[in-house]
């Protein structure tokens, strides 16, 4: 269970941020109205979250995720692989030293949190266009160090692991089609995400309860089978730019 979360208000640039997606220019107003509802939820679910101010210079920061991997005994800074988002994980330090003691990945190490899975004590770490081998292996000994596990799951397509693998409770991972037969992921059940539904494997568990991006139903109607409650939100502008729930909160 998480008892806390830290987000970052987005900032009136955010729609300079870093994106692939053709899905048009996202609305500042409504943005700030999805994030305000994202932070609601996760204090309904019983978390302390603390909303930082926005960066300025920094459009993707309110992807606070990103920036740090944290577990119940230490917060490792990443060092994040786009060169454009360098910078915002210094902000982030003295925030989390207040909670874990803090390690950080040095050069030439790059990871991104949102390459990060925890599933209990074990951790898949995404290899990707923002995470290479050197930053998945230096953060896997400090997890090491710490009595957990991990392992390197090869990202071929989507932004981060996270785009496409997400924990949805007990042994059951949330998945899109190009990771369903990947041996790292065997021991777990698997809900394979109805393809012309992909961005929903962006689901994120908090203490019991599945968020769900709003606008795909079919994957509700799979999630409601695990019996867990179910709360939507609209994302409709994080995901203009490449981002969504998991993306905009650390929990812990
Ligand atoms: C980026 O490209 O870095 C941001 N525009 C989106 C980051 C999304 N973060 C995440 O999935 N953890």
């Amino acid at each position: 269970m998480f008892t806390r979360a830290l987000a970052r208000k987005p900032g009136p640039d955010f729609a300079q941020g870093l994106t692939t997606s053709e899905l048009g220019r996202p609305d500042l107003t409504r943005m700030l109205a999805q994030h305000a509802a994202y932070v609601a939820a996760l204090r309904e679910l019983g978390l302390e979250v603390e909303v930082l101010d926005a960066l300025e210079g920094h459009p993707d920061a309110y992807f606070v995720e990103d920036v740090a991997v944290v577990t119940p005994s230490v917060a490792v800074i990443t060092r994040p692989g786009a060169p454009a988002r360098r910078g915002e994980e210094e902000s982030m330090v003295p925030v989390l030293a207040r909670h874990r003691p803090v390690v950080r990945i040095q050069a030439p190490g790059t990871v991104d949190g949102g390459d990060v899975l925890m599933v209990g004590t074990h951790f898949f770490v995404g290899i990707s266009q923002r995470t290479n081998l050197e930053g998945a292996r230096a953060l896997g000994a400090e997890l090491e160090r710490r009595g957990c596990t991990w392992a390197p799951v090869e990202v071929a397509a989507g932004l981060h692991l996270k785009s496409s693998v997400n924990w949805a409770g007990g042994d059951t991972l949330l998945l899109s089609e190009a990771f369903r037969d990947r041996p790292e992921f065997a021991a777990y059940r698997r809900l394979v995400v109805d393809p012309e539904e992909e961005y929903a494997g962006n689901t994120l568990w908090v203490n019991g309860t599945l968020l769900v991006p709003e606008g795909f139903p079919r994957t509700v109607a799979q999630l409601e089978g695990l019996g867990l409650p179910i709360r939507l939100l609209d994302t409709s502008e994080a995901r203009k730019m490449d981002g969504g729930l998991t993306c905009m909160s650390l929990r812990f």
